[in-house]
């Protein structure tokens, strides 16, 4: 059975993406940019993982109106950004997806350790944990990986290497859980058995070599034991 599961956050634990991009938009207008992502297009701009990276990428993609002296100013739009969301999700914008909390319970009565491997800022997935359990991250999840830590981003592996070298377990006595295809060729690329869990934003892509696709952990009913029967077939 898995002795360890890493959960990634945006769109696994939560559908985020909605509300990071509501903040990226507010940042826009507070730093006088006449920029919008709409969904269309900002489900393309999630190819690209990170928020910082996620901007450098529409200025060289889509060359919008004061890009050039926008580029001189990521790191600060992003920090406004990581505010605009925090204090969202501190309002409740989100709610975990349905059965993340019963397999984490479940987890946590049996012993089962819990990570978190993230490309998202590290106070963005305090907030969120905060939020949903009333509770400090730390308190839940025994490692938590996000954000600047790895200098290559999902699809890259590090953020998945970081974890499991902090946790010192061995790729095949855990579980990764995704919602992307970023995501999956990250934790594969680690090595980790990954189930599936696709998100609005992500529902067309494909997931070679998952161990498992399913629309969320409640359907069907997600257990250590449904994930123990996965691995042995
Ligand atoms: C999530 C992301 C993140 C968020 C923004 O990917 O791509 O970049 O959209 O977060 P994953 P920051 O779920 O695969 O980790 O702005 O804090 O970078
Ligand atoms: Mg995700």
């Amino acid at each position: 059975r898995a002795e360890a599961i890493i959960f990634d956050v945006d769109g696994t634990l939560a559908e985020t993406e909605e509300i990071h991009r509501l903040a990226f938009n507010e940042t826009f207008v507070r730093f006088g940019l006449d920029w919008y992502w709409n969904r269309p297009l900002y489900r393309q701009l999630l190819d690209v993982t990170g928020g910082k990276e996620r901007i450098r990428a529409f200025v060289a993609g889509h060359q919008p109106p004061d890009g050039a002296q926008a580029l001189e100013r990521v790191a600060e739009m992003h920090a406004a950004k990581t505010e605009i969301y925090t204090e969202l999700i501190a309002e409740g914008a989100a709610r975990l997806r349905p059965g993340v909390l019963r397999l984490i319970s479940e987890a946590r009565d049996k012993g089962v350790r819990l990570a978190i491997a993230t490309t998202t800022s590290l106070p963005n997935v305090e907030a969120l944990l905060q939020a949903a359990f009333g509770a400090p991250a730390s308190s839940i999840f025994e490692v938590i990986g996000a954000g600047d830590i790895v200098a290559a981003k999902k699809p890259a592996p590090d953020i998945y290497r970081h974890v499991l070298d902090e946790l010192r377990m061995p790729t095949f006595a855990c579980l990764a859980i995704e919602d992307s295809r970023n995501g999956l060729d990250s934790a594969r690329a680690a090595g980790l058995p990954t189930l599936v869990t696709p998100s609005v934003y992500t529902s067309h892509q494909k997931f070679p070599g998952a161990l498992a696709v399913v629309p969320d952990l409640d359907t069907p009913p997600v257990s250590l034991e449904t994930i123990a029967r996965w691995r042995a077939a």
